[in-house]
This record gives C-alpha cells, sequence and structure tokens, in this order.
C-alpha cells in the first residue's frame, strides 16, 4: 500500500472513494462534512437520510465508518467516519485509529483500490495535528501489515491524506520521515 500527501481540497480528488470526517447525525456540518455534501450534491443528504432510517436509527457511532455514493462528486463513494470530539472529553487516541482501520475495511468491501482521508477531528473536533497524523500514519499501515500478514493482496492500493493547509501538510511530512514538528 503506498501511502501520499496531498495539499488540497479532498472534493476535487479523483479517488475511488474519500472520506467524510462526520458527525454521528450523518445529517451534515462544517468543515470538510459541508464541503462534501456542496460538492455531491442534495442526493448525498438524502442517502445519509435513508441510511438513518434503515440501519442507523441512532447515528453513526465516533470511530466506526459507513460508505454512501459520491454522487456529483469525482470519487465513487464517500466513505463518513466520525472521529473522537476532543472538546467533548473523547481523548483516546483507539477512537482516532478505529475511524482510519474501519473506513479501510469499508474501503476494502467496496473494491475500493483508492483512498482519500482528510486529517479526521483535527479540526471543528479539536485534536492536535500532530497527534492526528501519527495515528493516521500507524492506523494505516498497520492495517496494510495485518493485511499482508493475512496473504491478501487486494483491496486498497493507495492512501492519499488530502491536507487543506500547507502547514498540515508540513505536520504529516515530518511524522513520515520520522522528526520533529515545529510547525
Ligand atoms: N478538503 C480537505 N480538508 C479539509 C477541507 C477540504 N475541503 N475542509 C476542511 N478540511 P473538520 P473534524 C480540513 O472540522 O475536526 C463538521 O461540522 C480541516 O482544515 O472538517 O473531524 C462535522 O459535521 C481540518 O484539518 O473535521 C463534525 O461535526 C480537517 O479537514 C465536525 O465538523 C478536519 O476538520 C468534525 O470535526
Amino acid at each position: 500500500m503506498r501511502i501520499e500527501l496531498v495539499q488540497g481540497d479532498i472534493t476535487t480528488r479523483t479517488v475511488d472513494a474519500i472520506v467524510n470526517a462526520a458527525n454521528s447525525s450523518l445529517l451534515g456540518g462544517g468543515g470538510v462534512d459541508g464541503a462534501i455534501h456542496r460538492a455531491a450534491g442534495p442526493e448525498l443528504l438524502a442517502a445519509c437520510k435513508e441510511l438513518r432510517r434503515t440501519e442507523l436509527p441512532d447515528g453513526l457511532p465516533v470511530g466506526a465508518a459507513v460508505a454512501t455514493p459520491g454522487f456529483r462528486l469525482p470519487a465513487r463513494w464517500v466513505i463518513h467516519t466520525v472521529g473522537p470530539n476532543r472538546h467533548a472529553g473523547q481523548t483516546d487516541p483507539a477512537l482516532l485509529a478505529s475511524c482510519f482501520r474501519e473506513s479501510l475495511l469499508v474501503a476494502d468491501s467496496l473494491g475500493a483500490a483508492s483512498v482519500a482521508f482528510p486529517a479526521v477531528s483535527a479540526g471543528i473536533y479539536g485534536w492536535d495535528a500532530r497527534e492526528v497524523a501519527e495515528t493516521a500514519f500507524d492506523a494505516v499501515t498497520a492495517f496494510a501489515a495485518s493485511r499482508e500478514e493475512r496473504g491478501e493482496d487486494v483491496g486498497v492500493e493507495v492512501v492519499e491524506f488530502v491536507l487543506f493547509s500547507t502547514e498540515m501538510v508540513e505536520v504529516f511530512r515530518q511524522v513520515r520521515e520520522g522528526g520533529p514538528a515545529w510547525g
């Protein structure tokens, strides 16, 4: 599995699936969630409402993931995940790692070969950028290693971390290189 860092707007990525940093309601919000809903069109909200009506009446739990079509996005699917909200006392990195792992499991089940992630929980949910970057790399590399151990060589081949700001790209780059992040 290859991991790439990209600076820009995740809604423009031509990948099989983009991951949305949603909230448990799945009914939209600000940040990357708002941008994805705007770019995908109103069909996305309708699909999310249908999920709430059927398999997720209580909403999507923190650390879980679920897919919808991408509608007007270049990406074929949106995988919605709910990061932990530091402002609500959700400080366990295992919950954040779960977002990345569960999203990759969903991507694999869809047959997606390329997946783009935003910096889940690093915005409105208040997590430190470096902690998000470390957790993201650890979770994705652990997922790839466990799949290799099982001898599975199909599924997600490319993971992009699509970061909105150059500062965030720099933090992810430094974490990847194992060096200090000053930003
Ligand atoms: N492309 C890539 N990254 C983006 C984009 C974009 N178009 N827009 C923002 N970011 P956030 P969270 C970055 O707040 O912290 C919503 O209201 C942003 O700069 O979107 O998980 C949901 O409904 C930051 O680095 O997600 C939830 O209620 C990163 O994406 C809540 O916010 C994540 O910031 C989730 O908060």
